[in-house]
């Protein structure tokens, strides 16, 4: 995959793009990057990209006509189809199906604004779709570009290493991460879940699958689509909640292996939508 950058801060999501997984995917030759300075297509003395807006107002607009020359510059170095995505507030809300998405597209090319934003004619004639990485408040899209970058990036097959993969897997099922624990086993901080020393990999299985039942329940209950859940995940889930009640602390790791037999119903719903204490 090829992706090009329009910034004023090209070199800076280039950088973004040069450690861990995603540097990796370049060296690999599974992502190729390519920044373009607006300001390179600029007329004049002065190279001016932006100007006041009309109609009033604080701040300055990025002018069309450099950008479109960088655009089309980027479009003209290579002859595969691009999309073209303009990072903006506006836009919708990147989330991994977008991702996963983009990530099948051979090219894109990544619009950075900086100032208040672009003018609205060069979005209408040049850009595919506007695309915001969440609601607050940048100082332009080179950050978010960068977050776009690393996203596609690492879902590039053989991007990731085999343990990559494997965690990817887990977090492709929506649901919050389980906790991870390393040694020591006894730390002044606390002890490792018993379960997990156990050496009973059916029942460390299960255990994860409830801690993460449980925090996605707790903490993003918008991610939980209760009535899709298994049985077995609902059963899970209920037991997580009833130790939770009981003031035990699902995540001491004590009764994953008992839940099987609880009842899916009992409990929870009282606390639904506030603050889980955690
Ligand atoms: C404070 C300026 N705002 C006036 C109402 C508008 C505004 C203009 C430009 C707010 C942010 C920006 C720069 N942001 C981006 O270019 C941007 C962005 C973001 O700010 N948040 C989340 N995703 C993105 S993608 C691009």
């Amino acid at each position: 995959m090829r992706i090009d950058v329009i910034s004023l801060f090209p070199e800076f999501v280039a950088q973004c793009a040069a450690f861990g997984v995603v540097g990796r995917a370049g060296e690999r030759g599974l992502l190729s990057m390519h920044g373009w300075n607006p300001r390179d297509y600029a007329e004049g003395n002065y190279r001016r990209v932006d100007e006041r807006p009309f109609g009033g107002g604080p701040g300055m607009v990025m002018l069309i006509d450099p950008l479109r020359a960088a655009i089309r510059a980027a479009r003209a170095a290579d002859p595969a189809p691009a999309r073209t995505i303009y990072m903006s507030p506006q836009g919708a809300r990147l989330d991994q199906a977008k991702a996963r998405e983009l990530a099948g597209h051979e090219r894109l090319i990544l619009l950075c604004g900086r100032y208040e934003g672009v003018d609205e004619r060069l979005i209408r004639a040049e850009v595919d779709e506007e695309l915001s990485i969440g609601d607050y408040v940048l100082s332009g899209g080179e950050l978010a570009a960068a977050v776009v970058v690393d996203a596609v990036a690492r879902l590039q097959d053989g991007a990731l290493g085999d343990a990559e993969s494997a965690v990817q897997d887990s977090f492709e099922d929506g649901l919050l991460d389980c906790p991870h624990y390393t040694r020591p086993v006894e730390h002044e901080l606390g002890a490792v879940p018993e379960v997990l020393m156990s050496g009973n990999h059916a029942r460390i299985a299960q255990w994860r699958r409830q801690q993460s039942l449980g925090r996605t329940w707790q903490r993003r209950p918008d991610l939980l689509d209760e009535a899709a859940l298994s049985k077995t995940d609902r059963k899970l889930l209920a037991a997580y909640r009833a130790e939770l009640a009981a003031g035990k602390g699902a995540e001491t790791g004590s009764t994953a292996a008992s839940a099987a037999g609880a009842d899916p119903e009992s409990d929870g719903s009282a606390t639904r939508g506030a603050a889980r204490g955690d």
